[in-house]
């Protein structure tokens, strides 16, 4: 079982959640990211989304997501992913085999109905485009320049789970169930800070599954809820450069656009 964080997308040019310093321009991260926020500015929120969005669009996945994705191909094994920036999809992971418990960039949904879309659109309308000048101001916006739903007029908002929010009870149930199963034998734990719930609580219900624990991270404090144990790993560094070699004897070797230019000495190892 396989849980990542930001740090995964990190080498591809995506800061980190708590790696902007908590900010974007003068605003507090953690004051865009919640409901209430949005209700309260609908258009700061959006504008941020818009930016985050062109980041995500403009990055590439790199060597650990397609390492993960052809890991999901060859092992009975799920990934929880709380990214929302849509790189493990388009490296191909799997859909049945990952769980995006913090929602995605790319869908947008109704804040009052049922009604939800992808989108791939740069801005979602054209009003929303950021200044490329970090210092420009942002354009003071009316809410009828934001996006809305088809089926009731209310607000679209980014489909991502915000703080406070429950995350997707389709997918939690879905990780749950999984791990029901049975045994599991090693819980990958890939650049997260282990800090929102319920993602921190897996390592956790993994240990009690019998799963031994290998976390990949740059930052050796950022330790999986409830320390590290006696049989655990800790590989500290770039998780794109870690992931790849540490997996290479079950999923081969994996060039920078994701093509097998080896394949597998081992393709059975345990
Ligand atoms: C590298 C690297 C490299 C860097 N290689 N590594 C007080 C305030 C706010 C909330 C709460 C509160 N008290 C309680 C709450 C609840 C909250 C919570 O758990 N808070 C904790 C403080 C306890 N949880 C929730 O609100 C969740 N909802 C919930 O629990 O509902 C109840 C429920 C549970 C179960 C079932 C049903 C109901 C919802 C949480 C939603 C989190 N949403 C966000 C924003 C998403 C939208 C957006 O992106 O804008 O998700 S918050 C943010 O944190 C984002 C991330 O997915 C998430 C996790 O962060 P992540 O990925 O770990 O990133 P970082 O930046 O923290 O860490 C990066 C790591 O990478 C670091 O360790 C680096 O060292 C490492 N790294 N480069 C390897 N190259
Ligand atoms: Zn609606």
């Amino acid at each position: 079982m396989v849980l990542c964080g930001a740090g995964l997308s990190a080498s591809s040019g995506l800061p980190t959640f708590r790696g902007m310093g908590g900010h974007w321009r003068k605003y507090e991260v953690m004051e865009l990211a919640t409901f209430e926020a949005f209700k309260k500015n609908p258009v700061r929120v959006w504008q941020f989304y818009t930016y985050r969005r062109k980041e995500a669009l403009n990055a590439k996945p790199n060597k650990a997501h397609y390492a993960l994705a052809e890991l999901a191909r060859r092992k009975n094994c799920i990934t929880v992913s709380q990214n929302v920036d849509g790189l493990s999809p388009r490296a191909n992971h799997p859909d049945d085999k990952i769980f995006h418990i913090h929602g995605s960039l790319f869908t947008l949904r109704c804040e009052s109905c049922d009604y939800a879309e992808p989108n791939l659109d740069d801005p979602v309308k054209p009003e929303l485009a950021i200044p490329e000048d970090e210092n420009a101001p942002l354009p003071d916006l009316s809410p009828e320049a934001l996006p809305r739903c088809p089926s009731c007029e209310m607000l679209l908002r980014p489909g991502v789970v915000w703080f406070y929010e429950d995350p997707p009870q389709d997918d939690v149930k879905a990780v749950e169930d999984w791990m029901d199963l049975g045994r599991i034998d090693l819980f990958l734990v890939i650049g997260t800070s282990s800090s929102v719930d319920p993602a921190a609580k897996y390592s956790t219900m993994a240990r009690d599954k019998g799963a031994r624990v290998a976390v990949f991270n740059i930052n050796r404090d950022d330790e999986p809820v409830g320390g590290m144990r006696k049989k655990d790993w800790f590989f500290k560094g770039d998780a794109a450069v870690l992931l790849p070699e540490l997996l290479r004897s079950v999923v081969g070797e994996i060039d920078e656009d994701g093509a097998i230019v080896k394949p597998p000495s081992n393709p059975n190892n345990q």
